[in-house]
């Protein structure tokens, strides 16, 4: 298992025993009751560990950057795949830049193309002229991560439109080989993503998701699987936004008892939960009224750097700049959910300069933001319902940076209230609802003597809320 550094790690392994990701809700329970249920639901050490990275890049690669298209119809030749200057290196580093922590490659998009030697297909790297035909993109991809400290995710389109056998039992055999070998070559991944696009049905006899899952279980047992997959949920919109509640742990409609990877029941009601991924209340004391059993289903938000999602010479001029992006950034991060950013690479195979330029002013603005906390090392009082923090002096600051220890207790904080101490009484400076693993606030800069945190309304005991307190440089100048 590769962990991000020594402390997510040792975290991980103190919560392997006690994870606690369901719980079955009992019959004739209360509202309150299920409430209180709902934030003892904790993440897996899998899910805990994708959700720390925070930041992603989403990689839109392969045919339909050499055809101008955002959806191939899988009849383009494998030669039309033909990057004059590939170089997963130029990827890796700007992403380092950017302050990702993992990439998520498109392996196959909808055409079909696989962007690996694959034996389950002609339709290939391996029969276009990149390389001589002995490339491997995910190979490539895959070692310049490690040596960015990058972790590693895949993209494998369940719909594919090159295949003659997609709809028949034959393809889940063929979209099983495909995983299997991603699963198998190229290294632990940190996710694997199965868009939800035209996907197949939930059908056993036809595609069998749970076989998939339970690969996927067997050979990387700490990747999440996510949007059509048990681990990780889509937020419901490609702008990179988040609901002003996002919750983690989520009501399912049945009270079966298993994983989702084995029990059938399960996992059709979760698939049901699913499909309402785009309703704007999913987790309120209102959305868990009817719960049968919680689990623990964070939020992914994904949104493209540009107008599409693959690279187009006449889309440079929508490369979404450092405001745009920190919004984007601020909303996500701090919004409950791991942002996946999508950055495609151009027809050389590098990330073109204007995408660069704005990652690059992205990290340096974070950077700048959070080197320094301004609550180190100060006087603290902590207590269930409050996090007080005493400057002993004057500081100012624009960003609070709230974050519930999730994995020892859930999310449990439903509404709370930010105050500072302007030197005679505390003074509101703002309130909000959901906090969860992560939720920063960005606010008009004050000058205060102290800060604090009041948990206003929570489900069950909260058990403290960590504070931080930031100044972000001022003003940036316009990047380009
Ligand atoms: C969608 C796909 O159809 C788009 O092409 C893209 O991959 C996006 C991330 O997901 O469902």
């Amino acid at each position: 298992m590769r962990f991000l550094d020594p402390v997510a790690a040792t975290l991980a392994v103190a919560i392997a025993a006690a994870a606690q990701d369901t719980v079955i809700v009992p019959s004739g329970a209360s509202l309150d009751e299920i409430a209180r249920l709902a934030g003892e639901v904790r993440p897996s050490p899998r899910q805990l560990q994708w959700q720390q990275h925070g930041f992603v890049a989403f990689v839109h690669f392969g045919m339909n950057t050499f055809t101008d298209r955002e959806w191939g119809d899988g009849k383009e030749s494998p030669s039309t795949f033909a990057p004059t200057d590939f170089d997963a290196g130029q990827w890796a580093r700007a992403f380092a830049d950017a302050g990702m922590r993992g990439v998520v490659l498109t392996c196959k998009h909808h055409d079909g193309f696989c962007l690996w030697p694959s034996a389950s297909t002609e339709h290939d790297v391996a029969n276009s002229a990149w390389r001589n035909g002995d490339g491997d993109v995910v190979a490539e991809v895959a070692d310049a991560c490690r040596e960015h400290g990058l972790s590693f995710g895949i993209y494998l389109s369940p719909w594919d439109r090159n295949t003659t056998v997609f709809g028949t039992r034959a393809y889940h055999d063929v979209f099983q080989q495909q995983l299997r070998e991603l699963c198998t070559s190229y290294g632990t991944l940190f996710e694997v993503w199965f868009d939800g696009a035209h996907c197949p049905a939930d059908d056993p006899e036809a595609f069998d998701w749970q076989s998939h899952f339970r690969l996927i279980r067997e050979l990387q047992p700490t990747a999440c699987i996510a949007i059509t997959g048990p681990d990780v949920r889509w937020v419901g919109n490609e702008a990179g936004s988040t609901r002003e509640q996002e919750w983690s742990a989520l009501p399912l409609d049945a009270a079966d008892t298993g994983a989702i990877e084995e029990n059938r029941a399960v996992w059709r009601s979760l698939w049901r939960l699913r499909e309402k991924c785009q309703t704007p209340d999913l987790g309120s004391r209102t959305a868990l009224a009817d719960a049968r059993r919680l689990v623990w289903w964070p939020a992914e938000t994904d949104v493209s750097i540009r107008k599409g999602w693959f690279w187009r010479a006449s889309e440079d001029a929508t490369v979404k700049q450092k405001r745009e992006l920190l919004d984007i950034w601020f909303r996500a991060v701090g919004g409950n959910a791991v942002l996946l950013l999508n950055v495609p690479p151009d027809r050389r195979g590098r990330i073109a300069d204007p995408d660069v330029a704005a990652l690059a002013a992205v990290g340096a603005h974070l950077r700048a933001t959070f080197a320094t906390d301004l609550t180190e090392g100060c006087k603290r009082r902590e207590s269930a319902t409050a996090t007080e923090v005493w400057f002993g002096g004057e500081r100012t600051f624009d960003v609070v940076d709230l974050r519930e220890d999730v994995a020892a207790n859930g999310q449990r904080v439903e509404s709370f209230r930010i105050d500072r101490w302007d030197g005679e009484r505390w003074v509101e400076v703002a309130t909000g609802g959901t906090i969860g693993f992560r939720r920063i606030l960005r606010l008009k800069p004050s000058a205060a003597h102290g800060i604090r945190c009041v948990v206003t309304k929570s489900r069950g005991q909260p058990l403290g809320v960590k504070l931080a307190a930031h100044l972000e440089p001022s003003e940036p100048k316009p990047s380009k």
